[in-house]
């Protein structure tokens, strides 16, 4: 069932709906309504801290948050946050006592920071941020590219506790010279010669006071599978970014040419990030900052809708690198907007709750939801196109069937 696709019709009841009720039937896959075959997944409670996901590979594991669970609150629950690892080699346990991250390259003063360091010895901050996936809702793209096939729950938002990577930089005394930080968790590669994960940012980046390194999400530590005991927070950014089970972080004189930046996670150096479908030969550049998106998280089941009646709508958005300046509503196919009512504001990099009321018509009615962020940048009415099947945030729009 393709329910949040615009140009894709006409169900009434979306992937929520029926996770729902493939739930209560105590159901062991989810059709995530994708244009790919298959579009069935199993779900599973095998993962530890992991409630029941969205089983998109195994080992190393992808685990799709249901997109349910975004109707239930404005914060993505700890153990229904999505899981993204590139290799299946990482620790299983981590001694949060003998832990250390080093702190290398070109500083003053090398460091081995213990969690207590982190903890209790520099000022803590909490963010509420998205973490999403540069290729969230790739199983949609037209025409098809390979990689994970997600639908739309590979993000989540949450409040991420930490410290800022500017403070723990200031300690090491960042010296003249230096250009970027590289990022390397506790994982390895699968084989000898596959490249271990590493990202990097560039210095001033890496000193904004906003990028974080967090111990804690919503008030807990960092459940295993998402980063524990220390993971990179970029708020604002594509979560290729936000390092898990960080260990070590180098200073660089010089732009980090390592597989993972010069090579993966590069867009088409266009102004949006896409490019006509098969193109080939064209100039790149390593994907950053996020572009506003918006989604339904009620979509009414079949039989709900009743023509004539008013029909509350709800839903979340978020801007990107910059926070929500509004979210719109079509009944017309995009001929004219009227704003929806926004939730309580949790910061420019958080989700936003948003709801609506409409009242349908006797017959098909198409509804679209759109966000604009606050540097004026709203969702296009069709999402980009790339070879990596990243950024993808056209408008959303859900069909509804009015019986008079
Ligand atoms: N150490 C490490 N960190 C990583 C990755 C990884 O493979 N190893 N994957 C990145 C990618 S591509 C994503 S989408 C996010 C996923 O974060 P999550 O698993 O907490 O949802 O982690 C990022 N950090
Ligand atoms: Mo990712």
């Amino acid at each position: 069932m393709p329910p949040y696709e615009l140009g894709r019709r006409p169900l009434l009841a979306g992937a929520a709906a029926a996770l729902a009720a493939s739930r209560a039937r105590g159901a062991h896959s989810v059709d995530l309504g994708l244009p790919v075959r298959p579009a069935t997944r199993q779900l599973t409670t095998a993962f530890p801290q992991k409630g029941r996901m969205i089983l998109q590979r195994g080992m190393a594991p992808l685990l799709e948050t249901p997109f349910s669970v975004f109707d239930q609150g404005v914060f993505t629950p700890n153990d229904a946050f999505y899981v993204r690892w590139h290799w299946g080699v990482f620790p299983t346990a981590i001694d949060a006592d003998t832990f250390r991250l080093t702190v290398r390259g070109k500083v003053a003063r090398p460091q081995s920071l213990s969690l207590s360091d982190l903890v209790r010895g520099l000022p803590q901050v909490e963010l509420a941020a998205v973490n999403q996936c540069s290729g969230n809702s790739r199983g949609f793209v037209q025409p098809a590219v390979p990689g994970a096939q997600w639908s739309n729950g590979a993000m989540g938002n949450a409040l991420w506790r930490g410290v800022r990577l500017k403070d723990v930089l200031d300690r090491a005394g960042v010296q003249p010279g230096a250009v970027a930080v590289r990022f390397t968790g506790l994982d390895e590669a699968a084989l000898p010669d596959s490249p271990r994960f590493h990202k990097s940012l560039s210095l001033d980046h890496a000193r904004d006071g906003d990028v974080m390194i967090a111990t804690g999400l919503n008030g807990a530590d960092l459940p295993l599978l998402n980063g524990f005991p220390a993971r990179l927070v970029v708020p604002g950014w594509y979560a290729t970014y936000w390092l898990k089970m960080l260990s070590d972080i180098e200073v660089l004189g010089a732009a980090d040419d390592n597989y993972w930046m010069a090579t993966a996670y590069r867009i088409p150096d266009t102004p949006d990030g896409g490019i006509a479908p098969g193109s080939k030969g064209f100039p790149t550049r390593p994907i950053g900052a996020m572009v506003p998106r918006s989604f339904f998280t009620n979509p009414p089941g079949p039989g709900a809708v009743a023509a004539g009646a008013p029909l509350a709508l709800r839903g979340i958005a978020f801007g990107g690198d910059r926070g929500v300046a509004q979210v719109d509503i079509s009944t017309d196919d995009g001929a004219q907007w009227r704003p929806a009512s926004l939730g309580p504001d949790q910061g420019r990099f958080g989700f936003r709750r948003w709801s609506a009321t409409i009242t349908p018509v006797r017959g098909r009615n198409v509804v679209a939801v759109r966000c604009t962020n606050s540097a004026g940048l709203a969702q296009p009415v069709h999402s980009v196109w790339n070879p990596g099947g990243y950024m993808r945030n056209g408008i959303e729009q859900i069909t509804l069937e009015a019986a008079a």
